[in-house]
This record gives C-alpha cells, structure tokens and sequence, in this order.
C-alpha cells in the first residue's frame, strides 16, 4: 500500500518541535506546498496526524458513514473552557443531540429575520464611530469584534457590551484570546513543559475565570428579568425541551453553551470582515462593483431591509471569495471510525485527519487560477463547475457550523452599510500580518474613511 509522505521527526518528540508555537497553521500550509501527493502526516508526540487538502480526499474524509468529528487536541484542550458546548461535546454526548435541536430553530431563516433590527443597530453604532474618526487610522480587526460581540451577544442572549463606548476592548475578548492562544499552543507542547509552566497555567485559568464570570452575569440578568418566552438562544436554553427526549438542558450545559456561542459567535465573523475590507481595497474594480451595488440596491439614507440585504449579489460574492482565500478558522478535522483507505493510502481507525482549509481552498484539482481573487467564480453558473468537496470554510456535515446564515446575515449587512456611507482608501499599505489564536485575523490593519456623500 502507498506510504503517506511525512516529514523525519526525532525518536518519541516526532515533529512536534518543529511547530511554531503561534503560527502552526502557516506551518502547515508550508508543508502542504512541499507535499505534492495531496496529504501528509506529523507524528506529534506518539499521535499520528494526517493533513489532507487534495479535494478528492477530502471528499472521501466528508463521507460522514467512515469518518466523524472526535473531540481530538486541540479541541479537547478547548474544552477546558467550552466544556460540552457545541463545539466541543462528542457526537454521542446525549447533550450535543438535545442542544442542537433545542437551538436549530434559532438558526432558521426567520430567526435572522427576527435578529435583523438588532443587528442594524449594532451596524449603525459601527457607521457612526468610524464618521466621527474620518481621517484617523482606523483598527480593523478591533473594530469588526466590537460590531461581532455586540451582534451575537444583543441578537443571542439580551446582553449589551456596548463595545463602541469605549476605547478599550472589552477584558472578556482579553481572556479569550489569551485562553485560546494558550490552548494553540498547548496543542504542540510537551505535557511536562505545560506542566513546568505555571505562570502560563495560573494565567489561563484566571482567563477561563474571567470568562465564566461575563457568562454568569448575562445568565444571571436574564433570570432576574425574565423575557416572557424570548426565542433568542438564551430564552430557548433556558425554557425550551428537546423535542425527542422531551429533556431540557442542563444549567451546566447552559453555561458551555453560553461562553460557546460568545466565542464561536463573534471571532471568526470578525476575521471574516475584517479579510473582506482587506480585500477589497486590494481589489479596486472589485470595490467598484461593490459600490455600484449598493448605490443601487440602497439608495438614500434609509436604514436597509432584511429583504433588500437579501438581494444583494456582488457582496455575498465578495464573502464568499473572502472565506475561500482567507479562512478564519483555518481547519477542522474528522477521525476514521474503521480501517480503511483514502486516496489508496492506509488510514487505521481512530486515524485523526486535518483538514487543511488554505491548502484545499488553493488546490489546482478544484480553482483555476486559485491565487486570483475572483469573485466571478461565484456566478450561479460557475459555481455548479466547483469541485464538490473544494470548499469547506463552514466544515462539514451534520457538524457544519449551526451559525453560517447567521454570519454572511452580519457580514452581508455590515459591509452594504460601511460601503453606501464611506470610501474606504488604506494610505498606510497595509502588508498582510496573519495573527492565529486558533483562529486566524489581519493583524495591524488599519483603513481610513472619508463619506462619500453629505450625511445628516
Ligand atoms: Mn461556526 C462550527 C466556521 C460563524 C457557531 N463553525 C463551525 C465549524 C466551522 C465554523 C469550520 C466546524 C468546526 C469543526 O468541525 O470542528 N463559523 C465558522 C465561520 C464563521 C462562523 C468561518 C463566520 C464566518 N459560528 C459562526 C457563528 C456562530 C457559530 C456566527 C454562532 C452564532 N460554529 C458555531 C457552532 C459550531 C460551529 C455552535 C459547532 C456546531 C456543532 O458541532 O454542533
């Protein structure tokens, strides 16, 4: 049987020292430019990993009869603080089962709808900071989290940050990233390094303190003010039944689920607006057509419509070209429930199977001209010549992210308001710096606006 290329380790510490502690992703997508046969495989500390982006293998790991998400480093590590969230709990925690049905419904069509006014003003607080600092140096990726966190935690639990008040970030998003991090990098560390590490241990479980405590609080203000059977995904944790067991969640699994949709809900969206911005100042015909469509689709001043944010096209395109060269979350992975094969090569059960997102989303078997930004590959007929398993930002399957409509909702919004009041211009020429916390963002990044036309 065919041998999976992989890189000479040393005895026992295999590759894992040859992993840059905060830019494993980079690493990864390095070695996939050296691995033409599509895959390759790491020996971190005794666990076989292998890193698949050829597009037919991947469509084989998304084949959910022989290959299923496990609860694997780093997530496992995650879990310190996600616990059985979402994200984190294994397919057959009866859990996973009863929170996602219990939540779907807050993910339908009409919930968007429902969460669309509360997103329009979060937009709105982001378009009136950015008018009043026309001509400063503005932080984007700063700025995109202020919007995210004030969206999922207004839309999702009630709970104002208030982010734009401040010129501080909120120190919950401190916490995260450092608790994130933290956990990245534990991913390729030897255990008895964690160990010795105290002063990096008492500093993550102070972070994972910190965010428990933001967690109660909102928990806590919703209990003592009861919202007479809101359907945002608070209300439905804490009064809905799952409609198979007839079970609801457990006040533990409430927490998980809160600190998830927290982290899950804003991080990467905020990478995914921030990435858009970046790419459409690289791309000024792009940009052209960007404010073309909503010069036409928006005209005036009035606030958008969910339906008019609906028919937008070029945006979307610009969102899903974004998400292809500049996945925020750069990653997912699945496991072989049996021995089998893939691509003719030998994966044992319990193989661990990385999907590597900037690799796949670049393989010459699924995008001409993959370095190009094009969004004319998302025409409706272009888009059925795709390779079927050539894009996966959202993951697959039954595990695929719950929050995806909610998110290109967001984004679509945000970036229709930012384009119908202001020219963007980036005289500073910003070189693209990715920062991972697992998930990746331009760090650095700064733009200015100017309106483009009188405003009251
Ligand atoms: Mn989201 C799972 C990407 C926005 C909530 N999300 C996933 C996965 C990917 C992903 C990839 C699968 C991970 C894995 O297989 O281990 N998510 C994204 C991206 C964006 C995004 C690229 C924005 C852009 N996600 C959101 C938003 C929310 C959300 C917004 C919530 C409002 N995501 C989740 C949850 C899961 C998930 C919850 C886990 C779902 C499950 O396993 O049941």
């Amino acid at each position: 049987m065919k041998q999976i290329p992989s890189p000479s380790g040393l005895p026992i510490l295999g590759n894992t020292l040859q992993i840059p502690a905060h830019s494993p992703m980079a690493h990864f997508t390095e070695l996939a430019g050296r691995y033409d046969e599509g895959l390759f495989q790491l020996d971190l500390l005794g666990r076989k990993v292998v890193f698949v982006y050829d597009p037919d293998m991947v469509a084989e790991l998304c084949d959910e009869t022989r290959f299923r998400k496990r609860i694997e480093p780093p997530l496992s590590i995650v879990r310190d603080f996600s616990g059985d969230g979402l994200f984190t709990a294994e397919l057959d925690e009866p859990v996973w089962g009863q929170a996602h049905r219990i939540l779907m419904p807050a993910f339908s069509q009409r919930s968007m709808k429902a969460y669309y006014p509360q997103m329009l003003e979060i937009a709105e607080r982001l378009t009136a900071s950015w008018a009043a600092r026309q001509g400063e140096d503005l932080p984007v990726s700063d700025d995109m989290t202020r919007l995210t966190l004030d969206v999922i935690s207004l839309t999702g639990f009630g709970y104002r940050f208030e982010s734009f008040r401040s010129p501080e970030l909120h120190p919950f998003l401190k916490a995260m990233g450092g608790a994130l991090t933290e956990a990245m990098v534990r991913n390729q560390q030897l255990p008895v390094v964690t160990k010795l590490k105290r002063r990096s241990e008492e500093t993550y479980r102070q972070d994972i303190a910190t965010m428990r405590e933001l967690v109660d609080d909102v928990i806590r203000r919703r209990r003592a003010e009861p919202s007479g059977g809101a359907k945002d995904l608070l209300g439905l944790m804490l009064e809905a039944s799952d409609p198979l067991t007839g079970e609801r969640l457990p006040d533990a699994n409430i927490r998980d689920q809160v600190l998830t949709f927290l982290i899950a809900g804003h991080e990467t969206t905020s990478g995914l607006l921030s990435f858009a911005l970046y790419n459409l100042l690289r791309h000024p015909h792009t940009l052209a057509q960007a404010y073309d469509e909503v010069d036409r689709l928006l005209p005036g001043d009035e606030p958008p419509t969910y339906e008019t944010i609906m028919k937008l096209d070029v945006i979307p395109r610009v969102l899903d070209e974004t998400l292809r060269t500049w996945s925020p979350i750069p990653a997912f992975a699945v496991t072989a429930l049996e021995d089998t094969t893939v691509g003719g090569y030998p994966f044992p059960a319990g193989t661990p199977a990385v999907i590597v997102l900037p690799a796949l989303h670049r393989h010459p078997k699924a995008w001409e001209r993959p370095e190009e930004f094009d969004i004319d590959r998302w025409l409706p007929e272009r888009k059925q010549e795709q390779h079927p398993a050539g894009y996966k930002p959202f993951g697959n399957g039954e595990r695929a992210c719950i929050g995806r409509q909610f998110a290109l909702t967001e984004a679509r919004l945000t970036l229709a308001m930012l384009l119908r009041r202001f020219a963007l211009s980036d005289p500073s020429a910003y070189r693209m710096q990715i920062k991972q916390t697992l998930t990746l963002k331009p760090e650095g990044f700064t733009l200015q606006v100017r309106e483009r036309r009188p405003h009251e």
